[in-house]
């Protein structure tokens, strides 16, 4: 049982058992199976785009074409993926001994189940693969995913009906982003009424995948919830007049919330006799791919910050006291019902970095590592905005902007000076998209109350690996940053989950998410590695001082920015 402390000695996972993760992100689909001893069994992933083509989406997503800014995903390629994915993983893990599976997915996205989908989901028979089956489940056979910035006019109703923008995020964890799940279900209500008529369900991308791995409809969980703009963050209910504010009869669509530790049902016989799992094997409530993060990277106290670097830019921390601002996002920690997270989240990440450097790299990522090598630290007061997908953090649409900044080393912000310019050299390029996203990842951080310095960062996703990039991270922040042995922390944190709600179930209790892992963090896969020390060369100190003015010279341009072309 769980002792005083909070620390667990006598909760065992049992030896045999496996613990399986799953993160449905934008781009792909992938698993983590965990042993017991919470060592890496077996990981796969399927690739959207290469691996299910006939569903034509670039990077997992499709542009629409006749409507500027509307970006959705089929929910069948989802469902697809899990079928591939589990074929290929049965060879290499045995599905039989899987004592519990979780899962992570992208944040946001909806997804519009059609009457007498919840049937079908019941029905599903393991003789045929689940898409001929899923084919006719959706009243919207396309959901409204995360990237999506179709919503402006709905996010200002659903404000101004909640008293304005703070006081929605005072409420509800965030104000109405064009992604929230909110904004998107109203905007399917007032745009395409037969397909809201017609749907029986409303599920998030999380709780779609662990609906058709229980059969029926799972609940949404707590955590992913408060990405919608409609779940009490006290409370953890759904809230009256947020639902009023967003579209008529949304109650009885969505359903109940569960906390993200709780059992969403015993897996679906579908399952069972196509990929032999064991029928007693646990799915445990799926939430966000943020959060699930969170749990991958052990991320606990306070000071602990994280940054993601992948289709999406994050950066979040835990906080027990959190404010509300206009800028960050606030969800229940998935495996800590007495703290918060905080996450700020960058729409144009990966794919914006690639673009640069596919313009000013000759398309290669050794030259951009050259290029970044080429430049000194403060790149000469060039400071870049690159937007190559309108943008949700500063709100700005698609455009580039470059600026020189002058009078760096008078110390002083009232003595810098900006010049707007056209374009920089292709080194300058370069080191200007790095830079400018970690001074504006401080900047907002430190208005979020996140602590600033941190004590210590942890990088993950794919730039993570650029021991080039981390530098730059930690001379902006002024900490040390770690890596994780794992470049998939939300699969990886998952697959914790996943064990995380099996204890609990198995306690019929809540248990601390230490239990799970408390004495073996150096010997798992959950061991962080120091990627970059801080404050062991001369001038660091100094150039942190140049960089903390270079922040807050940055924000002061968005801030224009916003003025002039923000809508
Ligand atoms: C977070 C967000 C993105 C997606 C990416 O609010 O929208 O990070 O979760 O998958």
């Amino acid at each position: 049982m769980a002792d005083a402390g909070g620390a667990c000695c006598s909760l065992r996972l049992p030896d045999d058992s496996l613990f399986l993760g799953l993160d449905c992100s934008t781009q792909s689909l992938k698993a983590t199976v965990l042993n017991a001893g919470l060592g890496i069994v077996a990981t796969d992933s399927v690739h959207f785009d290469s691996d299910l083509p006939h569903y034509g989406t670039h990077g997992g997503v499709r542009w629409d074409p006749a409507e500027r800014g509307r970006i959705v995903s089929p929910p069948l390629m989802w469902a697809e993926a899990l079928d591939l994915l589990l074929a290929r993983l049965r060879p290499r893990a045995e599905l039989r001994r899987v004592a519990a599976v979780s899962g992570s997915a992208q944040q946001h996205g909806s997804v519009y189940w059609a009457n007498g989908a919840g049937a079908a989901l019941a029905a599903l028979d393991p003789a045929q693969s689940l898409a001929p089956q899923l084919a006719g489940a959706f009243a919207a056979p396309e959901s409204p995913v995360w990237m999506d910035s179709s919503t402006a006019a709905q996010c200002r109703e659903v404000e101004a009906a909640m008293g304005g923008a703070l006081r929605l995020a005072a409420l509800t964890g965030c104000r109405a982003h064009e992604r929230c799940t909110g904004p998107q279900i109203r905007k399917m209500h007032q745009k395409r009424p037969q397909v809201y008529d017609a749907t029986e369900r409303v599920s998030l991308v999380s709780s779609f995948m662990a609906s058709v791995l229980v059969g029926g409809y799972a609940c949404i969980d707590e955590t992913d919830g408060a990405g919608m703009n409609i779940m009490d963050i006290a409370t953890r209910q759904l809230r009256e007049d947020a639902l009023q504010a967003t579209a008529p009869n949304l109650e009885e669509r969505i359903g109940k919330l569960a906390p993200a530790y709780a059992v969403a049902g015993k897996i679906a016989p579908y399952f069972v006799q196509r990929f032999q799992f064991a029928s007693s094997c646990l799915v445990i409530q799926w939430s966000g791919d943020n959060p699930n993060s969170l749990a991958g990277l052990t991320l606990s106290n306070p000071g602990d910050l994280a940054i993601s670097l992948g289709t999406s830019d994050t950066v979040f921390g835990v906080t027990d006291l959190p404010e509300p601002t206009l800028e960050g996002n606030i969800f229940p920690n998935p495996v800590d019902p007495k703290t918060y997270m905080v996450l700020l989240c960058y729409k144009n990440g990966s794919l914006t970095r690639e673009d640069l450097r596919n313009r000013y790299a000759e398309r290669s990522w050794d030259m951009f590592n050259r290029l970044l090598e080429e430049t000194a630290p403060l790149n000469g007061g060039k400071l870049g905005f690159y937007y190559k997908e309108h943008e949700i953090l500063p709100p700005l649409p698609v455009g580039f902007h470059r600026y020189i900044v002058k009078n760096l080393t008078s110390g002083s912000l009232d003595e810098l000076v900006e010049e707007e310019v056209d374009e920089f050299d292709p080194p300058s390029e370069v080191r200007a998209i790095i830079e400018g996203q970690f001074l504006s990842m401080r900047g907002h951080a430190e208005q979020c109350g996140l602590p600033v310095p941190p004590k210590r960062i942890i990088a993950t996703g794919g730039a993570s690996s650029n021991p080039l990039i981390l530098k730059i991270m930690a001379s902006i922040f002024g900490c040390p940053v770690y890596t994780s042995q794992r470049s998939d922390s939300a699969s990886l944190g998952a697959a914790l989950r996943a064990a995380h709600g099996w204890l609990c179930n198995q306690q019929d209790d809540f248990v601390p998410f230490s239990s799970v892992y408390s004495g073996r963090l150096d010997r798992t896969s959950l061991s962080m590695k120091l990627a970059v020390p801080f404050g062991d060369c001369e001038g660091d100190t100094e150039l942190l001082n140049n960089y903390t003015l270079l922040v807050k010279k940055r924000l002061e341009i968005e801030q224009k920015l916003i003025e002039r072309f923000g809508q």
